[in-house]
């Protein structure tokens, strides 16, 4: 019978968590280990009946927690984080388990920011006022109410991360929570409602269905009970989520995928720029930001080639748990065998491999830079979401922003330049929800995160996190009446 597994001798319930117990389902699936492709264990596997529950336990919760004081709700979340830092150790293990990112990043730098995620948006919730304006006489008072339940979809190349980087300001909100994280990568969900238990949430405030996209996934998000969707993930599967949500017109906010450029100019700092370029290999490049499309001045594209592959080549490649290891594998088969289809069909178009591009033991893909790829190719135009980068080269800033802004994307885009007027200049003219420059993945809480075109629907952080999680409400009072009573 489904209960706990141990991971890495932490011990693991694969249950689904509904109003605040733990609910097997009839159906399992197996989840393995990317780092050798062993086992892990069974995990539920819901359907529509689990989705179902789970809604209604949000909404049941609802009330409840949309009326407790923003002060108690924002202590809770203190002492989920409290929790997170506990168990940083325990989050850490198990999610390199589960996805094969690093360790030594999830110690470190990934489960401190999970912590900080619930730290941030409870002290926001304090601070979010009221706007009061005046109209002939009459006030104007504006509120942030919650919403309702919502549903969170989420990923599995930063699963806890990304996870928390929804639940927070959707429980500081107010709001009550179902989340439904990716197949390839459950695990650390269970113990983030473990953590929130311990810290006080009461039951059905948030929840955490397992399972398949295709299987769970229309139930939670054509409900009409459901008052907002949240969803990290790809754009064919957005496409799919949005038309279910337009069935009772729920909001939505949508953060895709990318094919951000990194710009580098001739007046650049070239180490920098190199330094830059190897980053982007960074969680074997399955990072939504990842800047794939290296695009630098011709004049100095021989020596930046040169520096490099030097640079790429001091890459240590092994198993994610050593900490000496920079990259670690690719989560899943079926992605690895994605992401050499798409390097085989750009080399039997052209392409050359400077370096990589071939699969190596296990899931493993070696780091991979390739050139003489046309813009209008599907390596350049497609995200890849793996060790792959394609370089071009440009002669002046106008061609620069061409290429740039030549995709369906608008996710980021990173400079390097020494001269800050250009900058300024290309900033200006650059399709993107964040652009970086002279630096790489410097994310506040506080900035607005998104991205244009197909690179996603709305922007969250800060401020902007509560727009979408709450209802904005505005009240009208006029000057006199009150006495009349
Ligand atoms: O994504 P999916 P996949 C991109 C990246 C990657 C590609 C495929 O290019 O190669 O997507 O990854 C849930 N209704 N990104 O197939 O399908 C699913 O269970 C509701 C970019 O894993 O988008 C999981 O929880 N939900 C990215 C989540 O959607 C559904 C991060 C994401 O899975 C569903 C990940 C449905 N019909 C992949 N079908 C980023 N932006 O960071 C699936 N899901």
């Amino acid at each position: 019978m489904l209960e706990k597994i141990t991971v890495a001798g932490v011990s693991v319930d694969t249950r689904h968590w509904i109003g605040g117990k733990r609910v097997a389902s009839g159906d399992t699936f197996t989840d393995t280990s990317p780092i050798d492709g062993s086992v892990i264990g069974e995990v539920a596997r819901g359907g529509p009946a689990e989705a179902e529950a789970a809604i209604a336990a949000a909404r049941e919760a609802f009330p409840g927690w949309a009326a407790t004081s923003r002060a108690e709700r924002a202590r809770i979340l203190h002492a989920i984080a409290d929790g997170v830092e506990k168990r940083i150790e325990e989050l850490a293990i198990v999610e390199t388990t589960d996805n094969g990112a690093l360790l030594r990043s999830h110690r470190r730098g990934v489960m401190p920011r999970v912590a900080h995620n619930f730290r941030f948006f409870a002290d926001w919730l304090l601070t979010l006022g009221h706007e009061d304006f005046e109209t002939r006489g009459h006030t104007n008072q504006v509120s942030w109410d919650p919403a309702g339940p919502c549903v969170l979809i989420t990923p599995w190349n930063a699963p806890l991360m990304l996870a928390t980087w929804k639940v927070a300001p959707a429980l500081a909100a107010g709001d009550t929570v179902v989340l439904k994280p990716a197949e390839w990568s459950p695990l650390t969900a269970s113990l983030l409602v473990d953590i929130a238990a311990e810290a006080g949430l009461p039951a059905g405030v948030l929840n955490v269905v397992q399972g398949y996209g295709s299987e769970i996934g229309d139930a939670l998000t054509s409900h009409p009970d459901v008052r907002r969707i949240s969803f990290t993930g790809s754009v064919p599967t957005a496409k799919r989520i949005a038309a279910s949500a337009a069935t009772n017109l729920t909001p939505l906010s949508l953060e895709l995928g990318g094919k951000s450029p990194l710009l580098v100019f001739a007046d650049a700092d070239l180490d920098l720029a190199v330094d830059l370029a190897v980053e982007q290999y960074d969680n074997a490049g399955q990072v939504c930001l990842a800047g794939t499309r290296l695009l630098v001045e011709e004049t100095i594209v021989e020596e930046f080639t040169r520096r490099f592959v030097a640079k790429a080549g001091e890459l240590r490649q092994g198993d994610p748990r050593d900490e000496a290891t920079d990259i670690g594998p690719n989560i899943h088969p079926r992605q690895l065998e994605k992401i050499d289809g798409f390097v085989r069909r750009a080399v039997e178009g052209g392409a050359r491999a400077v370096i990589g591009g071939r699969r190596l033991d296990g899931q493993y893909y070696a780091p991979t830079l390739l050139t003489d790829v046309a813009q209008d190719s599907e390596i350049v135009q497609e995200e890849v979401f793996g060790p792959v980068l394609t370089l071009q080269t440009f002669a002046d800033e106008d061609e620069a922003v061409r290429l740039a802004n030549d995709t369906r994307f608008g996710l980021a885009a990173t400079l390097a330049t020494g001269d800050p007027e250009r900058a300024e200049r290309v900033t200006a003219r650059l399709v993107a929800g964040t652009v970086w420059v002279n630096c790489f993945f410097v994310r506040d809480l506080q900035a607005p995160f998104g991205g244009s075109r197909q690179s996603g629907v709305g922007r969250e952080g800060g401020t902007w996190s509560f727009d979408f999680y709450c209802d904005l409400k505005n009240t009208v009072t006029a000057p006199e009446g009150w006495s009349q009573s």
